[in-house]
């Protein structure tokens, strides 16, 4: 038996459109919060973007993960990362990587936390603060989409998940990859405007207008306290 939830206040609606929000219908999904996005020496870091930006998520997310663990909701995380062979990097995302930063240094090289995005280096591990918690899913992405290549959509459907809550980084690339692909696959989609980010505030907040446009295309988007007044 698990409790029904408020639907959340919302923009541009009250979130979800049915007011069935419960534990065994929705699942937060942590999109990508790795070192290599937001730790110091990390791919983000040395592309020279400034990583206050995306490690602001990080505290409201320790506390609506506690939360959400607390009340039973399922707790997902993401990994965007590529096999040691890089057999499964494609030479133009490899080419467009080390255009950008210092030496010509792109995914599949050596950087300050191992070989940037490249599975099992210390910069591809998910950050200590946010470790998943033994048992919890997590998916490992190629792309920027958590559906793309993943078992997501399988998980999801198993678990009887309608609702998805979508937090990590970054809002304009992973994260709103994810969510307009949940959203075609039906999933209703709210994405934590505080518990993501961008490496460029603007992008942040034209990731959210998006979001807003035709009564929702996507879903909505409100801040974890007004996910977690609603889940009281
Ligand atoms: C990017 C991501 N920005 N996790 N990945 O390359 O958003």
């Amino acid at each position: 038996m698990t409790h029904p939830a408020q639907a959340v206040a919302a923009n541009p609606y009250a979130w979800p459109f049915n007011g069935d929000l419960r534990p065994d219908n929705t699942a937060l999904i942590v999109i990508d919060m790795q070192t290599d996005f937001c730790g110091p020496g990390g791919y983000v870091d040395k592309m020279g973007y400034d990583i206050g930006l995306t490690r602001a998520p990080i505290a409201p997310l320790q506390t609506l993960m506690a939360r959400m663990r607390e009340l039973g909701y399922l707790v997902m995380h993401t990994r965007e990362g590529h096999r040691p062979d890089l057999s499964d990097l494609p030479a133009n995302k490899r080419w467009r990587s080390r255009q950008i930063g210092t030496n010509g240094v792109g995914i599949g090289d050596a950087g300050p936390c191992g070989r940037i995005l490249v599975r099992g280096e210390p910069g591809w591990e998910i950050i200590p603060e946010l470790a998943p918690l033994p048992g919890e899913v997590v998916i490992d992405k190629p792309g920027k989409g958590s559906f793309y290549a993943t078992d997501l959509e399988m998980v999801l459907h198993t678990r009887g998940i309608a609702n998805l809550i979508l937090a990590g980084i970054t809002t304009d690339v992973c994260v709103h990859t994810t969510m307009r692909d949940a959203n075609d696959r039906g999933f209703e989609c709210l994405l934590l405007s505080d518990c993501t980010a961008a490496t460029d505030v603007g992008n942040h907040l034209a990731a959210l207008k998006m979001i807003t446009m035709q009564g929702g295309v996507f879903g909505a988007h409100a801040t974890s306290a007004e996910l977690l007044q609603a889940l009281q």
